[in-house]
């Protein structure tokens, strides 16, 4: 059986743990194996970019990167590899998440960062799973399952509102 690829989740401080912690346990409910780091595109740039360098050699098939504020810590993974990167703005400046989702979406051509929602870590896991479904069946089973519980469960919340 085909071995599943690895998602890092990268977050930009410790602070953003709480959020970030979301993706993390959505990735384990597939069976995704997931590491978590704390690495920062400004405290410790050096230490990103290796980790973006390596990423693919070393297993992994997406990269989930989590910051607020100026949140460039997305941006520069995606700059040192061609994996994936997916970025969730967290929410934790006075301007609300706003800054970090600009910083994070605004990206210059030629180097994408597919971003979620601020703090959407849940959307985040689901998208990278969703990548690695394209080749792995057994992610794409468990992402097919998911929806169909879902959609049982929105049916199940209006026929309690018929009642
Ligand atoms: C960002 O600054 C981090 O991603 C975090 O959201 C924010 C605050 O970091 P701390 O000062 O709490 O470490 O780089």
């Amino acid at each position: 059986m085909q071995q599943t690829k690895k998602v890092a989740v990268i977050m930009g401080s410790d602070s953003d743990l709480p959020v970030v912690s979301a993706a993390v346990k959505q990735l384990k409910e597939f069976g995704i194996p997931v590491e978590a780091h704390v690495m920062s595109a400004h405290r410790t740039p050096a230490q990103a970019m290796a980790f973006a360098s390596n990423a693919k050699d070393n297993g992994f098939g997406v990269i989930i990167a989590a910051a607020g504020k100026a949140a460039h810590l997305a941006g520069v993974l995606a700059a040192h590899t061609t994996l994936p990167v997916i970025g969730i703005p967290i929410k934790s400046s006075t301007l609300d998440g706003l800054d970090a989702l600009l910083a994070t979406v605004q990206m210059p051509s030629g180097i994408p960062v597919a971003t979620v929602a601020i703090d959407g870590a849940k959307n985040a896991a689901i998208l990278a799973a969703q990548i690695l479904a394209l080749s792995d069946e057994g992610v794409a089973e468990k992402l097919t399952a998911m929806k169909k519980d879902m959609t049982e469960g929105v049916l199940k919340k209006d026929a309690a509102l018929e009642g």
